[in-house]
């Protein structure tokens, strides 16, 4: 741990000399990164909500600051995830989009990742739960060794829902291992033909307690039906109700664990994607069925660490980010009657699209930064990414950053600590399309596609034709001016390409 000495002699100076004033860290003891999985911008109180109440995200949020402009690198996990881990756009490497569940690492090994970077920091660093950037180089064995996975790529710790809920394998893999595996009873999966003779939703229908809405007619695991086939492991599935339980334990395990040393915490959740099968002490929680009550658990999660970072007397030089992968979508593939109870709750908090979309409820989600120790509460419109937390957090650690390493992460480190108002100029936000915000204007590249997906009835903003957005006049995306600014159109498609062709966005490469 170590402190700005001359800062904090400034600050002495400036407050008078008074030994109360707080001495100014230079850097945070420990980071924290909580993850929520497709919550959108407006689905918890701290942007708006009202049909659930998340006093825990609250508190971060009223203890730190709110930004209003922060993204994820995409509208879909994966791609997010990796490029908040690499600092890099997704598509810059081959394959970066929604992964089955025996898909291989996409993050090379030597990659410098937020994991390598913290850790060479001196950092312990661990991640605790959704994953879903493939485990293993190619014909993954779940009962052997699982490698190379988060340990491969600069974690010391990790405990994994290796993809998602919704797709085998259903088993938790804790650093190299599947976690309480008979080998009696060996796992295999497949994403192809099907294996063993477990039941699937699309035969055994029955035998369901809750039913897919699109696809998820796969192997039946706990009365709910998965993506891809899976048989064995029986003694090691997880039963999804003590998800959020088995997560947290794991994520409150590790900072109690590492309480003596600076660590870092990437801790993802499950909640809210689906199946939402949250503990039946969150049933009824909210009026809104499955999909807000995973928010309310989701909610307690986030309490349980910050409470355990208060009892250890660690929440003050904790720098905590708590963000979500992407935009929100309510019937995402089961019946959990999300669409039927979604009552007034606009989960995109007023913004257009949702998951998987190009509009900005793709991408945009909430976003704070709470470090009791250097940042002042409030709330920010600088425009950030979760693409920038490798080059930001190196400069936190004082860590160099290699030529090739996250080409398109921005050191915005004075926007997230509040000091500065001014985080990027430009922004990319990927879908099934490419869109490029620079300040309020947002371009969205053309590309042939159905407007709606008619599956999670979201818009896609796929059209044929380019789209220009005014979001400092048009926030909600209404009015494509385009044709009105041919030349501004034509410097945003020629600025995307650069972008894409360069290799790189960050300047200085
Ligand atoms: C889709 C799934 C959806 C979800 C998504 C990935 C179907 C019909 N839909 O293919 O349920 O799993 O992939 O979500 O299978 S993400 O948040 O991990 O990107
Ligand atoms: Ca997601």
């Amino acid at each position: 741990m170590r402190y700005l000495a001359t800062a904090a002699l400034i600050l002495l100076t400036a407050c008078g000399g008074t030994t109360e004033s707080p001495v100014v860290a230079e850097r945070p003891r420990n980071i924290v990164v909580i993850y929520a999985d497709d919550l959108g911008y407006g689905d918890t109180s701290a942007y708006g909500a009202t049909a659930v109440t998340t006093p825990n995200i609250d508190r971060i949020a009223a203890d730190g600051l709110r930004f209003t402009n922060g993204y994820a690198s995409a509208a879909t996990c994966t791609p997010s995830r990796y490029s908040l881990l690499t600092g890099r756009y997704p598509f810059r490497q081959e394959g970066v989009r929604v992964l089955p569940g025996n898909a291989p690492l996409i993050i090379r090994p030597g990659t410098t990742t937020l994991a390598t970077m913290l850790h060479d920091a001196g950092y312990q660093t661990g991640v605790v739960g959704k994953w879903h950037l493939g485990l293993g180089d190619g014909d993954v064995d779940w009962n052997g060794d699982i490698a190379p996975g988060p340990l491969e790529i600069g974690f010391d710790y990790s405990f994994l829902i290796p993809a998602t809920g919704d797709r085998v394998p259903t088993v938790y893999v804790e650093n190299h291992r599947v976690v309480g595996l008979d080998p009696n009873d060996p796992i295999e999966v497949s994403f192809g033909d099907k294996v063993g003779d477990d039941p699937t939703g699309r035969d055994n229908a029955e035998l369901l307690k809750m039913h897919p809405s699109h696809g998820h007619d796969f192997t039946i695991v706990n009365g709910i039906s998965r993506i891809g086939y899976m048989s064995g492991g029986q003694a090691a599935r997880w039963v999804d109700e003590d998800m959020a339980d088995a997560i947290t334990d794991k994520a409150v395990d590790f900072i109690e664990r590492n309480r003596e040393q600076p660590f870092f915490l990437y801790f993802s959740f499950h909640d809210i994607h689906v199946p939402r099968v949250p503990h039946p002490r969150f049933v009824g929680a909210t009026e809104m069925g499955p999909r807000g009550d995973a928010i309310a658990q989701l909610d307690w999660a986030t309490g349980e660490v910050l409470n355990a970072l208060d009892r250890l007397g660690l929440a003050d030089d904790t720098l905590v980010l708590f963000a979500s992968d992407n935009g929100p979508v309510v019937d995402d593939g089961y019946e959990d009657q999300a669409v039927e109870k979604l009552g007034d709750h606009d989960p995109a908090g007023g913004l257009r699209g949702g998951k998987y979309s190009a509009f900005e409820a793709g991408t945009r989600t909430p976003f704070i930064v709470r470090w009791p120790a250097r940042v002042k509460p409030g709330v920010s419109d600088a425009i950030v990414s979760q693409t920038d937390l490798l080059a930001s957090f190196a400069a936190l650690a004082e860590q160099t950053l290699s030529e090739q390493a996250g080409p398109d992460s921005f050191n915005v480190l004075p926007a997230l600590l509040g000091e500065s108002n001014e985080g990027r100029e430009q922004l990319v936000e990927v879908s099934a399309t490419v869109a490029l915000r620079d300040g309020n204007w947002k371009y969205i590249e053309p590309k042939e596609g159905r407007a709606i997906n008619p599956n999670v009835n979201i818009e896609t903003g796929l059209n044929e034709e380019p789209q220009l957005y005014d979001l400092a006049a048009d926030p909600g995306e209404r009015e494509n001016v385009a044709g009105a600014n041919a030349s501004r159109v034509e410097q945003m498609r020629s600025l995307l390409e650069t972008i894409r062709t360069d290799g790189h966005s960050r300047g200085g490469l």
